[in-house]
């Protein structure tokens, strides 16, 4: 009988043996990540079976991600690929000091008195580059690319800027916090805030970053200032049940946080304001001003309101004053309007085929204020005036999209066809008819996705979505095509102006 080989099981390679031998030293034992990034399905996302085994066998060009071809057997890759798909047997551990001992400044950051590059620092659009973990700063202007930095693994959902735009924070699906300055074009330094980690969102006085975790299920609040952290907030609903949070969004008006949760039917507010925080235009909210985590802040600072709901709600989109909140159950087939105002819903949206809300954007049309957002299991725009709600039109599209980008000087709504066998194509849709007016098929076969604007809205840049991909810069009123930057596998793009103004047709 032949002895079995270290790795090898009576069932076959043991993914997790092979794991601990050659993965284990980069990506940490418990597979929460260490020079390398956490390697659990949560921060994996799509990336499964095939795709994994890729990179297992090839490594990551421009990484330390180095091939194992040579090392390991086809059915060994599989195994570890097969590995890194299951769950954690326990939620992991993740305090405030943990995070704090992950900081890393840098030592040669110098902050500059004045940008460093000639252009407008409030025309700089950064755009995400999701092949190789980069982002590239791009003068607004001229297109030139100013600077290209290495970013965590798998940065997800919008940079936020500060509300000066001089810095940008990113995040990274597995927890790491970003800061670069945006003048000196250098990297500042990167914390871990989770291990598994949403989104971002920006305090409306630029002082702290709250950062919404599945991985422990918690709120990780920052200083913008040196990264370092400030609260860990436990999410936990009115029964006891901890809650993974989905998303938090900032609300500026409102001088809060609000957060979505995955897991419980509450909507939670957090005051960012400890004087002006609980009250908004004359409504005063039951805070909870000492909340039981509190860790000794100033009275009101980060006190919490919860909003009972009927279900789980996820995916907010705002009305641009943030007194309503438009969010979608979990199976994706309506949407509901939460007055943020008196804390209860006041109204139902028919919504099927899992609208995206987080993509939504609103204009004026006809002296009302309309919201439009795709949805990601249909090929249609759903059109709603949010003064009386009502569904104004269904626009059909040549398949499910993604990202609508429109712009305050353009009369067109940009929405792409994520999905499907239209893929490669990017709708122009007049915000007065609604009809499409042009169809834009700039590589064919490839998949063609997310737009954004210049700051004056005279240009718009739309990401081939490829490892060989780029951004298409078109002139915004003729649609042509006027520059093509070569980069890799572009994903969302994000202008210092638009962002930090609010500007009508950016999603927030
Ligand atoms: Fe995103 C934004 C949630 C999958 C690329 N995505 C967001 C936001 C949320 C969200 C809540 C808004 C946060 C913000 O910007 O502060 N995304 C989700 C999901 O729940 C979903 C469907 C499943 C998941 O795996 O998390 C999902 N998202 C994806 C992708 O597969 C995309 C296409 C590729 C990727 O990078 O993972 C993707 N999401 C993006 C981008 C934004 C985003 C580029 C920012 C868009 C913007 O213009 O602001």
């Amino acid at each position: 009988m032949l002895a079995l080989l270290p790795g090898m099981g009576q069932a076959g390679p043991d993914g997790a043996a092979l794991f601990a031998e050659h993965c284990a030293a980069c990506h940490a034992e418990n597979r929460l990540g260490g020079t390398g990034p956490a390697l659990i399905p949560e921060t994996l996302g799509r990336m499964f079976g095939p795709a994994l085994e890729q990179v297992i066998a090839e490594g990551r060009p421009a990484t330390q991600m180095a091939g194992f071809a040579d090392q390991l057997s086809a059915p060994e890759i599989t195994a570890i690929a097969a590995w890194l798909g299951t769950p954690l047997a326990e939620t992991p551990v993740w305090t405030a000091e943990m995070a704090n001992t992950s900081r890393e400044m840098s030592d040669t950051y110098t902050p500059a008195t004045a940008p460093v590059f000639s252009g407008d620092p409030m025309n700089i659009t950064l755009v995400v580059e999701t092949g190789d973990h980069h982002v590239s700063v791009l003068d607004g202007d001229t297109f030139e690319v100013l600077d290209r930095f290495a970013t965590p693994f798998a940065v997800h959902g919008g940079p936020k800027f500060s509300p000066d735009g001089r810095y940008v924070f990113v995040m990274s699906r597995d927890g790491w916090v970003q800061k670069y300055d945006i003048w000196s074009l250098q990297v500042v330094g990167r914390v871990r805030a989770g291990l598994n980690s949403r989104n971002i969102a920006m305090s409306h006085d630029g002082q702290w970053l709250a950062v919404a975790n599945y991985l422990p299920q918690t709120l990780t609040i920052l200083s913008t200032a040196d990264l370092s952290v400030v609260r860990v907030i436990d999410v936990i609903d009115r029964k006891g049940q901890p809650s993974r949070v989905s998303a938090v969004y900032q609300a500026p008006d409102r001088h809060s946080f609000v957060l979505a949760l995955k897991d419980a039917p509450e909507i939670w507010e957090i005051a960012t304001d400890p004087a002006a925080g609980p009250f908004h235009d004359g409504f005063v909210h039951s805070y909870e001003a000492s909340m039981e985590e509190a860790l000794g802040a100033e009275e009101g600072l980060f006190a919490r309101r919860r909003i009972d709901i009927d279900e789980p709600l996820d995916d907010f989109f705002f009305s641009p004053d943030y007194r309503n909140l438009i969010g979608t159950n979990r199976e994706g087939t309506k949407g509901e309007v939460i007055n943020l105002d008196v804390g209860r819903k006041i109204a139902e949206l028919p919504l099927p085929g899992m609208p995206h809300l987080g993509s939504g954007i609103s204009w004026m049309r006809d002296g009302h204020r309309v919201m439009a957002t795709p949805h990601l299991q249909e090929g249609v725009l759903s059109v709603i005036d949010m003064t009386d709600w009502h569904l104004v039109q269904t626009i059909k599209t040549d398949g499910p999209g993604f990202f609508l980008r429109s712009h305050e000087a353009t009369p067109y709504v940009w929405a792409d066809v994520f999905f499907g066998p239209h893929k490669d194509e990017m709708h122009v849709i007049d915000k007065q008819s609604l009809q499409i007016v042009r169809t834009l098929n700039p590589a064919l076969g490839k998949t063609v996705a997310h737009t954004e604007f210049t700051r004056d809205g005279s240009h718009a840049l739309v990401s081939i979505w490829e490892e060989d991909g780029a951004v298409i810069v078109y002139d915004a009123k003729t649609l042509e095509e006027v520059r093509r930057l070569p980069m890799n596998k572009p994903s969302g793009k994000y202008n210092v102006w638009n962002k930090i103004t609010f500007d009508d047709g950016t999603s927030h």
